[in-house]
């Protein structure tokens, strides 16, 4: 087989460049290792910038997100029991957020693939990748008991944090930078009402909480756990129990609990691997950089990763080499301010096991100074909201 451009990784980095390129008219195949389902089972992000939003109504996909998406103005921060609204709109000029789960932008990607009917490779096993730095890169991979064989122009490594691209790169020509953090995200989605219209980030004594939802009648809430939490440990009534305990008066009475639909941990991480391209290879989102949740910026930076890449691979059959041989230095001017932001709002939101009390005290002057100076207030919106290309 022969195509374009092989994309590794069917999560929302490839299946959005998937579309930039079908529009354009590049040929591609995406090749991704678990089942459809599994990639729809995954809960994870809710809240989409207004440069992922255009990008999906770039790549046609974006009719159902604008139908059921809830747009959002501003978040709650409560701290020490008080809350503080932090007026998105008002402080950035008119942006907003949108509340999307990132499944339901992966079901819109993947219908509109099919009905496209684009080539996708689904629980493709031992994918390899090799030849990338010579004009003629190969990709090969097992399915059904049965080797398969591309030969492409380029390969797109969206294959998340454990995926096979980066692993194959010569541990030589790669920097990583890495934050673990020692606790995690205990999350639960229930079909209940959300206690609030906006999203409420939560700092308390006993952790961080954060309020979320994924429509009117559906919420997603998180906990933060140490790292050594199991969550066979928690019932719902634990959980519920536990998320009240971190919240206002007020928000503790609203809350409406219900059985869990889906209950997990995750870990938080800091990461960026340097460069992302090698030579016909590129990273792209998870696969290149990883953030903690709390800045919510994961799936906004792999949409900003793949709408440079879909540019630059769009020009590169258009006669001009540039957007290829400068992704990489694009990409990482708006990564690292996204690392930035995501580990700054980690930290002065958590509660660390170890934080000497000098630090304990500049952290909380830092929080009293973010929500009550409009400089503040306005930086974190900013950043919320997201920051604008610069290219
Ligand atoms: P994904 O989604 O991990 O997809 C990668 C795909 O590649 C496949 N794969 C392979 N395929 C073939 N061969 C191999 N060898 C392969 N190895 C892996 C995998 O099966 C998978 O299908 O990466 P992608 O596309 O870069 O997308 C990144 C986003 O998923 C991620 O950044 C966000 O979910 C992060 N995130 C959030 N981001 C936001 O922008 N806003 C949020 O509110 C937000 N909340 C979150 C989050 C992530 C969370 N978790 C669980 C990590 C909340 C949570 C709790
Ligand atoms: C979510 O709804 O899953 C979510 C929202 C905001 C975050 C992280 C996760 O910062």
């Amino acid at each position: 087989m022969r195509v374009q451009v092989a994309i590794i990784g069917a999560g929302p980095s490839g299946l959005i460049l998937g579309q930039l390129l079908a529009k354009a008219g590049i040929d591609a195949v995406i090749l991704e290792a678990h089942t459809p389902d599994y990639v729809l089972g995954r809960i994870r992000a809710g809240v989409l910038e207004q440069v992922c939003i255009d990008l999906l109504d770039e790549a046609g996909v974006g009719e159902r997100m604008h139908r059921e998406g809830l747009p959002h103005h501003g978040i709650e921060l409560l701290i020490g029991g008080l809350r503080h609204r932090i007026d998105l709109h008002g402080l950035t000029g008119g942006k907003q957020v949108m509340i999307y789960g990132q499944t339901e932008l992966t079901r819109d990607l993947m219908d509109a693939r099919a009905k496209a009917g684009l080539a996708t490779v689904y629980e493709a096993k031992e994918v390899a990748v090799s030849g990338f730095d010579t004009d003629h890169p190969r990709v090969s991979y097992l399915k059904d008991g049965v080797r398969h064989e591309i030969a492409c122009d380029f390969i797109a490594g969206c294959d998340g944090f454990h995926g096979v691209c980066r692993a194959s790169v010569p541990k030589e020509s790669l920097r990583t930078f890495e934050r673990v953090y020692p606790f995690g995200w205990l999350g639960l989605l229930s079909d209940t009402p959300p206690v609030c219209d906006e999203l409420i980030y939560a700092k308390s004594e006993r952790g961080f909480a954060l309020c979320s939802m994924r429509s009117h009648t559906r919420s997603r809430y998180y906990v933060q756990v140490p790292l050594t939490e199991k969550v066979e440990n928690w019932s719902d009534d634990r959980f519920w129990d536990e998320l009240r305990a971190r919240l206002d008066a007020p928000a503790a009475a609203a809350l409406v609990t219900g059985p869990s639909l889906e209950k997990s941990i995750a870990p938080l991480r800091s990461f960026v691997a340097e460069p992302m391209r090698f030579g016909r290879m590129f990273l792209a989102g998870d696969a290149a950089h990883i953030v903690p949740p709390t800045g919510a910026k994961g799936l906004n930076l792999a949409a900003s990763d793949v709408r440079t890449l879909g540019h630059a691979l769009i020009a590169f059959y258009g006669g001009s080499t540039d957007g290829i041989e400068r992704y990489s230095e694009r990409c990482l001017r708006r990564i690292w301010k996204a690392e930035r932001f995501s580990w700054w709002m980690t930290n002065l939101l958590h509660r660390f096991p170890d934080t000497p009390p000098f630090e304990q005290r500049a952290l909380e002057a830092e929080l009293d100074y973010v929500v009550h100076s409009l400089a503040g207030r306005t930086t974190l919106a900013e950043n919320y909201v997201g920051l604008p290309f610069e290219d």
